[in-house]
C-alpha cells in the first residue's frame, strides 16, 4: 500500500474563484488507486484555498510515497512551485507530471520542470498505476524521464476500466459547476474520448484523433451514481463531440429517459453543428432526456475563417442548428473565439451578424490561445506573432496573439464590446423572459447567485 498525493494546480493568475469542477484525471486516478488499497489525498489548489506552503504541509503530514501533479497550460506557474516545493521538503518523493501540457510537450517540458521525476505523456492513468506499483519509468510505456521518452503509449481501445467515481476524495461543494447551471450541484462526464476533427487551435495530445465510447450502459450507471451517491443535480456531459455518433448517442439519452434519470437530472452537453450530426429527431430526444443547454463550438461568423481554422463547418449549418436546436425547446451557448490567424475588422463584424442571426442564449467568447502542440501555435510562432510566449503569464483573461491585420489593444477591445454587446442582450432576454429556467435557477440557489455576480463583475476584465 503506497500513500499518494494529487494535485491540481491554481491557475496562472492565483488562487480566485472556485474550480469549476474537479479534476476528471484525479478524480479518476485517485478512484483507481483506492480501488487497488493505496492512500490518496487530492488537494485542488484553487478550491481548496492551499497554496504551495500548504502543499508542503501536508507532504510533511501525509508523507506521501508519490505526488502527482495535472497541468494544463494554465496552470503552469504554480504546477512549477509545487514540484519545486515537494522536492525541497521531500527530496524522495516520487515526483510525477501529466495532462495537456507536458504531452504537447514531450521532452522539452524538462527545460521549464525539473524538479520533476517522470512526465506521463498523453492518456495517462495505467502508465501511472504501473509508477505506483513500482515499475522501472524505462519499462513504462508513454512516460518522459532523465531525457529519455519510452515511446507512445497505445490507446485503451475498451474503455469500460473507467470506475465509477470516488467524490468522496473531494468536497464537492468546493466546485462552482461550469456556467451556466441549470442546476446544483453539478459534475461532468466524460462518455467518450477523441475527436476526429482537425481544428487549429485545439490540441490532440491526449485522446487523440480517433473516437471511442464508452458503453451507454456504463456511462448512465455513472449518472445514477452520481445522482444517488453524491445528490449531483446537473450532468455536464464533456465529450469533444457527443453526438458523434448518433446510434450511441441516441443509446445514450434513451436509457436515461428508460430509467426516470430525465425526472431527476438535468443535462447539458456539446454537440457539433453539422448537418448529418443534427436533426430534429435527435434534438426532441435530448429534450426529453432532460437536456436543457446544447454547447456549439461557432468560433467564427466568417466563412474564410472557418475554413482557415480547419472547422469542417459552414455557416449555413450553424444557422440551422441553432434555429432546429430553439425550436426543440432547449438553449444554446455558442462559443466564439476572438483573433485566430485572418482576423481582422470585417470578420469580427461578421461575427458580430451571425452572432444576432442565431441568438444562442449565452456565449462563451475568448482571445484565441496558442496552446503548445496545436497547428495555431506553429503559425503565430512562426509569424512573431505572439506578444507573450512564457506560458506563466497565460491566462483566460489575457490576450496573448496579435494577426496581420489586428493589435492586442484592437483584439481586446472587440472582446470587451463582444462581452457587453451579450450582456445587454442577456439581461433584456432575462426581463422578456427568453431565460426563465435560468433566472428560477439563480434565485433557487443564492450561492449561485453570488457566484454569478462575482462571474459578471470580472467579465469585462480581459
Ligand atoms: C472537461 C474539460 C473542461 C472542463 C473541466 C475540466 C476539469 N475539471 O477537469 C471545463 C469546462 C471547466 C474546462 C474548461 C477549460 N478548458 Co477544458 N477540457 C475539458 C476536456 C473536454 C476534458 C478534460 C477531462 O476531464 N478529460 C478526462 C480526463 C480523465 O482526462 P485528462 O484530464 O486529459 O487526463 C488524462 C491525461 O491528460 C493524463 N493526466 C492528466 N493529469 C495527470 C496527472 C498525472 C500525475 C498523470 C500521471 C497523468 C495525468 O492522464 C489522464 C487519464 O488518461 C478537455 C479536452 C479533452 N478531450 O481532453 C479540454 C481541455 C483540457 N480544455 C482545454 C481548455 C483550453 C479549456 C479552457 C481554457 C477553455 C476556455 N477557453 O474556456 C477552459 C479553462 C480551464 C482552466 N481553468 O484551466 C484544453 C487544454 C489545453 C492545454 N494545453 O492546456 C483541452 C485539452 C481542450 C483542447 N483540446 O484544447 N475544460
Amino acid at each position: 500500500m503506497k500513500r499518494i498525493l494529487l494535485v491540481s494546480p491554481c491557475e496562472n493568475d492565483g488562487l480566485k474563484g472556485l474550480d469549476t469542477y474537479p479534476s476528471g484525471a484525479l478524480v479518476l486516478m485517485g478512484t483507481m488507486l483506492v480501488n487497488k488499497g493505496h492512500e490518496v489525498k487530492i488537494v485542488h489548489m484553487t478550491s481548496d484555498r492551499t497554496d504551495v506552503d500548504g502543499i508542503q504541509a501536508i507532504v510533511r503530514s501525509f508523507r506521501p510515497d508519490i505526488v502527482g501533479v495535472t497541468v494544463n497550460t494554465f496552470q503552469t506557474k504554480a504546477a512549477k512551485r509545487v514540484t519545486a516545493g515537494v522536492k525541497a521538503v521531500s527530496p524522495d518523493t516520487m515526483v510525477v507530471i501529466g495532462g495537456p501540457h507536458p504531452s504537447a510537450l514531450g521532452l522539452a517540458i524538462f527545460r521549464d520542470f525539473s524538479h520533476v521525476d517522470v512526465a506521463v505523456i498523453g492518456e495517462g492513468e495505467h502508465a501511472f498505476m504501473e509508477l505506483v506499483d513500482g515499475t522501472n519509468p524505462r519499462d513504462v510505456r508513454g512516460v518522459c524521464y532523465q531525457g529519455v521518452f519510452t515511446g507512445p503509449a497505445e490507446l485503451a481501445h475498451d474503455l469500460s476500466f473507467i470506475p465509477l467515481p470516488n467524490l468522496g476524495l473531494v468536497d464537492l461543494h468546493r466546485f462552482s459547476g461550469a456556467d451556466p447551471l441549470g442546476a446544483y450541484p453539478s459534475m461532468f462526464i466524460m462518455a467518450s474520448r477523441g475527436c476526429p476533427f482537425g481544428c487549429t487551435f485545439c490540441n490532440k495530445s491526449i485522446f487523440g484523433r480517433t473516437a471511442r465510447f464508452r458503453t451507454p450502459e456504463a456511462v448512465v450507471a455513472e449518472v445514477e451514481w452520481l445522482h444517488r451517491q453524491y445528490g449531483i443535480r446537473e450532468i455536464y456531459f464533456q465529450d469533444d463531440t457527443f453526438n458523434l455518433n448518433r446510434a450511441w448517442a441516441t443509446r445514450v439519452l434513451q436509457l436515461i429517459i428508460d430509467s426516470g434519470l430525465n425526472k431527476r437530472i438535468v443535462y447539458k452537453t456539446s454537440f457539433r453543428a453539422n448537418r448529418n450530426l443534427i436533426d430534429e429527431d435527435l434534438l426532441q430526444l435530448a429534450k426529453k432526456a432532460g437536456v436543457w443547454l446544447v454547447f456549439y463550438g461557432v468560433e467564427s461568423g466568417n466563412q474564410a475563417m472557418l475554413d482557415r481554422m480547419q472547422k469542417g463547418l459552414t455557416l449555413d449549418e450553424i444557422r440551422r442548428a441553432f434555429a432546429l436546436t430553439h425550436r426543440a425547446g432547449l438553449k444554446t451557448i455558442g462559443a466564439f473565439i476572438v483573433g485566430l490567424p485572418g482576423e481582422t475588422e470585417a470578420t469580427f463584424e461578421d461575427t458580430l451578424k451571425l452572432w444576432a442571426e442565431i441568438r444562442p442564449h449565452f456565449i462563451g467568447c475568448g482571445a484565441a490561445i496558442p496552446f503548445p502542440g496545436t497547428e495555431l501555435d506553429e503559425e503565430v510562432t512562426r509569424k512573431g506573432h505572439k506578444v507573450i510566449s512564457d506560458y506563466d503569464e497565460y491566462s483566460l483573461s489575457k490576450v496573448v496573439v496579435r494577426t496581420d491585420a489586428l493589435t492586442v489593444d484592437q483584439l481586446r477591445n472587440m472582446l470587451l464590446r463582444f462581452r457587453r454587446l451579450f450582456m445587454r442582450n442577456l439581461v433584456m432576454d432575462i426581463l422578456r423572459f427568453r431565460t426563465t429556467g435560468f433566472l428560477l435557477m439563480v434565485l433557487r440557489s443564492p450561492q449561485y447567485f453570488w457566484y454569478m455576480l462575482r462571474r459578471v463583475v470580472t467579465y469585462f476584465r480581459v
